[in-house]
């Protein structure tokens, strides 16, 4: 009684004082009220940016192999590895001169451009994810312009909803890329700031992320596209490697956590055919149309269940188990040889196998060679010789062509073999898989025609794709006067011209031992987590 008498006389107090303040209130003009508002707005703001720029607790940070060399003693190799640089200086500076700040750039327009992925703010997509590849191309004058940029101007506290996916891939891989390489503090406060803004997007009933959230507001959404609300394969299944190192870096379990229970619940749920269909609904945890693809929207998710094993100096044999169970269900029911011999990945559209190829598709001969080595039933062989027919599959798509550069998406149907039927297939924006792929079968066989078919690919974007104000993609890779769709991708810095560089280099930059790349081409290093402790670490700076 003594209790609820005494809380019902305080709330009285309070309400009493409350109208008080008001009376006071009223008594000011409007433009005193608006000051006053004003002022405590001014103050939320700089609390904000102080608890968000508060000092990381330091961690030894792994050891840091092979960022600095690399320089091929062959002159005709350097010659060419030369040419890529300048290819990346010509993008960045037109970037630099034309688009700065701005999300992607519009080479002929000359302007910046920019795509709903990145929400409605300028946040400089094409700094970041440029910032590993300048770094280890020795463009360091640019790499410091892009670092001021970044610490100037980076700022996430925007009213503005982006793709958790995107921005994972480009934005957090990017500057955790940076930070490793460079040891700037910088990257990795930006990093986490941001992580921190993504966190809301796991508010859902099951966990399983929203595909897009507003960095301001926290509210998050999936695309109105996805079969039945769901949310994506490729995108909530592409966190794992740059949440494990938010962790890492600032010692706080929550990424760790996150991403972790994704894979738990993946790992209870019954598969078709034991493959992971496309769509995941968030709300019921139920999956939405049963679609299978290793190209777009699954893609990546396939390639970090891989990477994590890698990433965790194959600790983490739950994920490799995960991933053999995956290719094995992949092989059975989508990879397939076409009449004219050529070995495709097809998908799987509710019980029917679409004979039909992305681009994006193409990445894959690089992961089969890259989890080769560790396979189940010592199938190493088996699986390069995977890698080593799409890569041959994925240069046909290039050689059957005009213009020598891949389409969107190509078919082996009735006469067709890896070419593009539709007008709308047709197009090339840049795309770096074939390329990433021809870059993993060179590390793991040294065949000089991987090195072959990526100088043709240089060549061919070169001449076709370069213009005065940056590059561009094609509409149509048949058509001998193609037309540009007038965009310079970010990933075309971050990525295809990563891989260009890496491909001309000697295998002791970045070498596949320590560096496990990101979906992006973002460089993580490989954590030996069992051996690190937070003081006493050689490699801590
Ligand atoms: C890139 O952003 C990434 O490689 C992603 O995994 C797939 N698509 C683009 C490049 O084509």
């Amino acid at each position: 009684r003594e209790e609820e008498e005494r809380l019902r006389n305080k709330i009285r107090a309070d309400h009493e004082k409350a109208l008080e303040e008001a009376k006071e209130k009223l008594k000011k003009s409007r433009d005193e009220i608006q000051a006053e508002i004003q002022t405590e707005k001014n103050k939320v703001v700089q609390e904000l940016k102080k608890k968000d720029s508060k000092p990381l607790p330091p961690v030894p940070l792994p050891n840091l192999i092979g960022i600095n060399s690399g320089e091929p003693s062959d002159p005709d190799i350097r010659e060419k590895r030369n040419k890529i640089k300048e290819m990346m200086k010509h993008a960045w500076d037109n970037y630099r001169q034309y688009g700065w700040g701005h999300n992607e750039l519009k080479p002929i327009a000359r302007k910046g451009h920019s795509t709903n992925i990145f929400g409605n703010s300028q946040m400089g997509a094409t700094i970041v994810d440029a910032l590993d590849t300048l770094y280890i191309m020795g463009l360091h004058d640019e790499f410091r312009e892009g670092q001021e940029w970044i610490d100037k101007n980076l700022d996430f506290s925007v009213n503005s909803e982006v793709s958790v996916f995107e921005v994972n891939i480009r934005f957090i891989g990017g500057l955790l890329a940076a930070y490793y390489l460079s040891g700037q503090e910088v990257f990795k406060i930006k990093a986490v700031q941001l992580a921190g803004k993504l966190l809301p997007a796991f508010n859902t009933p099951t966990g399983i992320p929203w595909a897009m959230v507003n960095l301001k507001s926290g509210v998050g959404r999936n695309w109105g596209w996805a079969s039945a609300g769901s949310s994506i394969l490729a995108e909530f299944g592409t966190l794992h490697m740059e949440f494990v190192h938010l962790s890492y870096l600032t010692g706080d379990p929550v990424y760790y956590n996150k991403v972790m229970h994704i894979r738990k619940l993946l790992q209870k749920m019954d598969r078709p055919n034991g493959l992971y269909p496309n769509y995941l609904n968030p709300r019921t945890g139920r999956w939405g149309q049963h679609h299978t693809s290793v190209g777009g929207l699954g893609d990546s998710f396939y390639e970090y269940l891989l990477k994590a094993w890698l990433m965790s100096d194959k600790m983490d044999t739950e994920a490799r188990k995960m991933y053999d169970d995956a290719i094995e269900a992949i092989e059975k029911h989508l990879i397939r040889k076409s009449n004219g011999g050529l070995t495709f990945i097809g998908e799987w559209k509710n019980g029917h196998l679409e004979r039909k190829m992305g681009h994006l598709t193409c990445f894959a001969g690089g992961m089969f060679a890259l989890g080769a080595d560790g396979s189940r039933d010592d199938k190493a062989g088996h699986y390069l010789q995977l890698g080593a027919e799409i890569a041959h599959t994925c240069h046909e798509s290039y050689d059957r062509t005009t213009l020598k550069l891949g389409p969107e998406a190509f078919k082996f149907d009735g006469g067709v073999e890896a070419v593009a039927v539709r007008q709308n297939e047709k197009y090339y924006i840049l795309r770096p898989e074939v390329i990433e792929t021809y870059w993993y079968m060179w590390r793991f066989t040294h065949d000089p025609k991987y090195r072959q078919w990526g100088w043709e690919a240089t060549q061919a974007i070169d001449k076709y794709c370069r213009v005065s104000g940056g590059f561009s993609g094609v509409k149509d890779v048949y058509s001998s006067s193609p037309t540009y769709d007038d965009v310079q991708q970010s990933f075309f810095l971050a990525e295809t011209l990563k891989y260009l560089y890496l491909l001309f280099s000697n295998d002791d930059l970045l070498p596949l031992d320590n560096w496990v790349f990101n979906t992006e081409a973002h460089p993580l290093p490989v954590l030996h987590l069992a051996n690190t402790t937070l003081s006493g670490n050689p490699a801590y700076r």
